[in-house]
């Protein structure tokens, strides 16, 4: 991957069901933006409104409970084309910091490891989805299957219908996204920051900050 040089930075959450990546990528933007920055706030799927209504099919619309494994991979890097041209790569080119909740790692964690669709093809794939859009920085934001479980079952008290298609999925199937994205960590170090989501919110939230604030000044130097 081609890592191109724009003057924004690029910072994505990515990590099992439950970790806490909208509560923590919510933070890291209201904190740039206290400091004066720019901010894009984004989310996969969705984002635009082809992205939200391909989201709506992916995960809520009973059409959606058809698809095929090819097909249900293919509409998440569609939306993320999508996203990267319409959202992302103009926001880099202004200077913006862009902050995006989920990204291309989380088809190779649950359409790759979760699914078993072949990752090496599948890579290919997201290269061609995110043209030069790779992250600066992606923290992954790591919790045992059980806490993200029992996070997500006491935020939802209206029982079952409550989960989306991915929530419902088995907990064999989360293991083996939480051991993918172990995985991708290894393969880009430098990219990576792996984040003990277990800690209570604000210790997360200020070792997040501190990691971006050590980033942005290496960068800059
Ligand atoms: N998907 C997505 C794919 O299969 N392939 C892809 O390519 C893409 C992009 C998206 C689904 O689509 C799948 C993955 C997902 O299953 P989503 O609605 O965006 O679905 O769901 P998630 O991204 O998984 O979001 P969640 O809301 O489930 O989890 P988060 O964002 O990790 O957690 P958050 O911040 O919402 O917090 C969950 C609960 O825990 C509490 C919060 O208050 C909240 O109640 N919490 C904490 N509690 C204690 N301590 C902490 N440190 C806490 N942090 C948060």
């Amino acid at each position: 991957m081609v890592m191109a040089d724009w003057p924004g930075i690029f910072v994505t959450f990515e990590g099992p069901e439950g970790g806490g990546k909208s509560t923590q990528a919510e933070r890291l933007a209201n904190r740039l933006e206290s400091t004066g920055r720019t901010v894009v706030r984004t989310r996969e799927p969705g984002g635009t409104p082809v992205g939200e209504a391909i989201r709506r099919l992916l995960q809520h619309d009973e059409v959606g409970h058809d698809l095929v494994p090819e097909a249900e991979l293919l509409l998440f890097e569609a939306s993320r084309a999508q996203l990267v041209r319409e959202i992302i790569l103009p926001a880099l080119l202004r200077g913006d910091a862009v902050i995006s909740d989920r990204f291309a790692d989380s088809t190779t964690a649950y359409q790759g490891y979760g699914r078993g669709e072949p990752i090496e093809p599948l890579l290919a794939i997201n290269e061609y989805a995110i043209a030069t859009a790779v992250p600066n920085v992606t923290f992954l934001i790591d919790v045992d299957t059980d806490t993200g479980f029992k996070r997500l079952a006491e935020r939802y008290s209206g029982g079952p219908a409550d989960h989306d298609r991915f929530e419902r999925e088995t907990r064999e199937f989360h293991e083996k996204v939480r051991q993918g994205y172990l995985a991708l960590s290894k393969r880009w170090p430098d990219r990576f920051q792996i984040i003990d989501g277990a800690q209570d919110v604000d210790s997360v939230s200020d070792e997040i900050w501190n990691i971006f604030e050590a980033r942005s000044a290496a960068r800059s130097s």
